[in-house]
């Protein structure tokens, strides 16, 4: 790490150690709040882990609520990161959760991407992948999707913890050799574990490092 990577990552970590806050939710457009800071969303399969590595990445257990069943987070949840307000975290609904009443996946469906799509202060989403599956159809639906908008976005491939170390490497080989295709995906491919905090001071700088640019 050079000098100013270090500077970065320790601004990072003083900045995700400090206030943050639960904003609102919002189960509708008209609900979100005004579009005032950079915002950075977590996208993902229901179950994949968003809502604990929000809790992980700033150290809060409880802050975002999680479960074993799919389907927990329901709305779109604003967290106020920095005092003063530097940025927003976005907890989102998962996709692909084929259990629910088909009535409401379609309107968390509809509800995240007009959200991913519309946005001017959307800085980065983060899709999340489980390591243990690697990418998915209704995955890559999402990434067309963000490669269509040009919204740029992040790989990030949860539960580590999960598997081994070997199989982790191809896991991360085949999903980056996906993302180099892909325009608005960033080439770089991030590793996280909720349980163990691997990855985790990794992703809080690449999250600064977004919502500044
Ligand atoms: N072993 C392990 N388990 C994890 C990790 N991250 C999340 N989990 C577990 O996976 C389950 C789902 O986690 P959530 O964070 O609620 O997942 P989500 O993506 O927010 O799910 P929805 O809100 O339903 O879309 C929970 O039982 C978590 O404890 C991880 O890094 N390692
Ligand atoms: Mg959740």
């Amino acid at each position: 790490m050079d000098g100013a990577e270090q500077e970065l990552t320790e601004r990072a970590r003083k900045l995700f150690a400090g206030p943050i806050e639960f904003l609102k939710s919002a189960p509708g457009l008209k609900f979100l709040p005004d579009p005032d800071v950079p915002e950075v969303a977590f996208a993902g399969r229901s179950n994949v882990g968003k809502s604990s590595l929000l809790n992980a990445l700033t150290n809060r257990k409880g802050l975002a609520r999680t479960s074993n069943t799919p389907g927990r987070t329901q709305e779109l949840n604003f967290f106020d990161v920095g005092e003063p307000l530097r940025m927003r975290l976005v907890d989102m609904p998962g996709y692909g959760f084929a259990e629910a009443p088909k009535d409401l996946v379609k309107r968390w469906r509809r509800l995240v991407n007009d959200y991913l799509r519309g946005r001017p202060v959307l800085k980065r989403a983060l899709v999340l992948i489980d390591s243990r599956h690697g990418l998915k159809d209704v995955d890559r639906e999402v990434m067309d999707m963000l490669d269509e908008a040009a919204v740029s976005y992040h790989i990030v491939l949860t539960k580590a913890d999960k598997v081994k170390p070997t199989e982790l490497a191809k896991i991360v080989a085949a999903t980056a050799a996906e993302a180099t295709k892909r325009p608005a995906a960033h080439p770089a491919i991030f590793t996280t574990s909720s349980e163990t905090g691997s990855g985790i001071a990794e992703l809080r700088t690449a999250i600064l490092e977004a919502a500044t640019a």
